[in-house]
């Protein structure tokens, strides 16, 4: 079974334009997310773009503000606080990554955590551990989503993450371990979470025969075919995050993309498998959507 982010992105993007539709009915203002950008980075143009996009057809203003690539981190760190304190803006993201000079960690330190909608600050991360309401970053909740949208229970199950990123690889372990009733609200009631997590990383020894005792595999390493098919236990989902540029002539962007998984080989051995492009990259940016939409409805529970 191919596990069709694309479509389901799709649906869930219907869903929200309703609530949203249902929402301007009552007369209120729309959801607004900025996108803040330093820099150009082709790849970040593209899903900066894929963004803008997504908030078009569901009826979320959306704002890009763009900054040079020598903007100084102090500069940043102020231009936040403005976003913080602009109470007609809902949620903002900072694009990732940031040039060298600039500190992630202390640019994701400064967004209030109300406005926090990629689910990175310190503050949503800690809240997450210890199963608070919180904004869950982007991917991992989409991955849940997809998940629960083709009914694969994760109680019980043996899950393997494969890479120890802040943005993947930690948080879906994270989310997938927990207990789901501690789960967040704007989440689809479901039984998941409650999985055995193992975190393998490039430095675990025999990564492959841990994957042969996963149900659900989870690539998140960034490292383009790494996932081979006798890594796969027959029938085991695979869940493939990698997003990798490969040259390709053929192509008329002289490129395409691929996952961190050998698909054309573990397709047919695994029971569910998620397809790139159009497998969990499409979820990311809806999950983002969602977000959104928890974080305007939460900042209308408090001041409207
Ligand atoms: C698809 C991202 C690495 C580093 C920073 C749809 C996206 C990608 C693929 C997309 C990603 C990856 C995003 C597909 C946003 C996902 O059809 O397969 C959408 O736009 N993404 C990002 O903002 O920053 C990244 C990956």
């Amino acid at each position: 079974m191919i596990l069709d982010g694309k479509k389901t992105a799709q649906e869930i993007r219907g869903e929200l334009r309703e609530q949203i539709q249902a929402i301007r009915a009552e007369g209120k203002r729309a959801p607004k997310l900025a996108i803040v950008m330093v820099g150009h980075n082709p790849a970040s143009e593209t899903y900066v773009a894929n963004k803008i996009k997504a908030c078009a057809e569901v009826g979320i203003e959306a704002e890009k503000i763009a900054y040079d690539e020598y903007i100084t981190e102090q500069t940043l760190l102020t231009e936040i606080q403005k976003l913080n304190n602009d109470s007609s803006i809902d949620g903002f993201i900072v694009q990732l990554p940031l040039p060298e000079h600039i500190r992630e960690s202390v640019i994701l330190s400064a967004i209030d955590y109300r406005k926090d909608v990629d689910g990175l600050t310190p503050m949503n991360v800690g809240r997450t551990v210890q199963g608070l309401p919180a904004i869950i970053s982007a991917t991992p909740r989409g991955i849940r989503e997809l998940l629960a949208r083709y009914s694969i229970p994760t109680a019980g199950k043996h899950v393997v993450v494969i890479g120890r990123s802040n943005i993947v690889g930690k948080p879906v372990a994270l989310l997938l371990m927990q207990r789901p009733y501690l789960s967040l609200p704007g989440m689809s009631a479901s039984s998941l979470g409650d999985a055995t997590v193992t975190v393998c990383h490039s430095k675990t020894r025999d990564l492959a025969s841990i994957c042969r005792t996963a149900d659900i595999i989870i690539v998140a390493a960034g490292s383009p075919g790494l996932l081979t098919a006798d890594m796969v236990k027959p029938g085991a989902t695979v869940i493939d995050v990698g997003i990798n540029r490969v040259a390709d002539p053929a192509s008329a962007k002289g490129y395409r993309l691929v996952g961190d998984v050998d698909y054309e080989h573990v397709a047919p051995v695994a029971g569910a498998i998620t397809p790139v492009p159009g497998g969990v990259g499409p979820m990311t940016i809806v999950s983002l959507l969602q977000n959104t939409l928890q974080a305007y409805n939460h900042s209308f529970e408090q001041k409207h």
